[in-house]
């Protein structure tokens, strides 16, 4: 079991967003270190589960730079697309992370799924799966979610990824709608955050 508590940790991700995002949740006493400063590329995310591709990063990034590392694996669940895009969250944004794109393939799922979509409730949750390890040594991995359902089309400008069309349970407007200090704190990172809050 890992005693101490972290004062400088590398945040595995070369994903903007949520670079934004888990540095406002970490405490400020922690020294923070970003991927950008390495150069590093990501990755080949091959496992089955969010917590397989979350300690691959933080296992690959950790030891390529001998810091500690916390990573992120995340993504949406849609319940009549069977649980898609899930692991594949980023992989329907494309090479190039076009978040355009991955929204209109959600859009075209669901019109060839059930031509009446948009008169129901489309359930979804956001899944996050948080870990820390220290070169090939898992600290920790724990997984947080956010349930909701999807928009009949996209709304806000802010936040990032899939934000502009998820809507979660007993709000009415999307993430992407949302001031992030509000999102912040509701989502499925925040959840996952206050399972590793001994560590930090
Ligand atoms: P890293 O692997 O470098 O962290 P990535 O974007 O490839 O970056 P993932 O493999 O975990 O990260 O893919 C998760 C995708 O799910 C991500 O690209 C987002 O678009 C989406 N996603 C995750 N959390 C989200 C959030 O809070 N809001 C909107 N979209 C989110």
């Amino acid at each position: 079991m890992f005693k101490q508590k972290i004062n400088k940790l590398l945040i595995g991700t070369n994903n903007r967003g949520k670079l934004r995002e888990i540095r406002s949740l970490l405490p400020k006493s922690i020294k923070i270190y970003s991927t950008s400063g390495f150069n590093l590329k990501s990755p080949v995310e091959n496992g089955k589960t969010f917590e397989e591709n979350s300690l691959i990063k933080s296992k690959y990034f950790s030891k390529k730079t001998g810091l500690m590392c916390l990573a992120d694996d995340s993504g949406l669940e849609i319940d009549i697309l069977n649980k898609n895009p899930g692991i594949y969250s980023a992989r329907w944004g494309g090479k190039y992370g076009d978040f355009g794109k991955a929204i209109k393939r959600v859009y075209n799922s669901l019109n060839k799924k059930d031509k009446n979509w948009k008169n129901k409730k489309i359930k979804a949750k956001f899944i996050c799966a948080l870990s820390i390890s220290y070169l090939n040594k898992k600290i920790t991995c724990v997984v947080g979610k956010v349930e909701g359902y999807i928009s009949n089309e996209p709304k806000g400008k802010n936040g990032f990824g899939y934000d502009p069309i998820f809507i979660p349970l007993k709000k009415r407007k999307t993430f992407g709608e949302m001031k992030p200090s509000q999102k912040y704190k509701m989502d499925h990172r925040y959840q996952a955050f206050k399972k590793i809050r001994k560590f930090l």
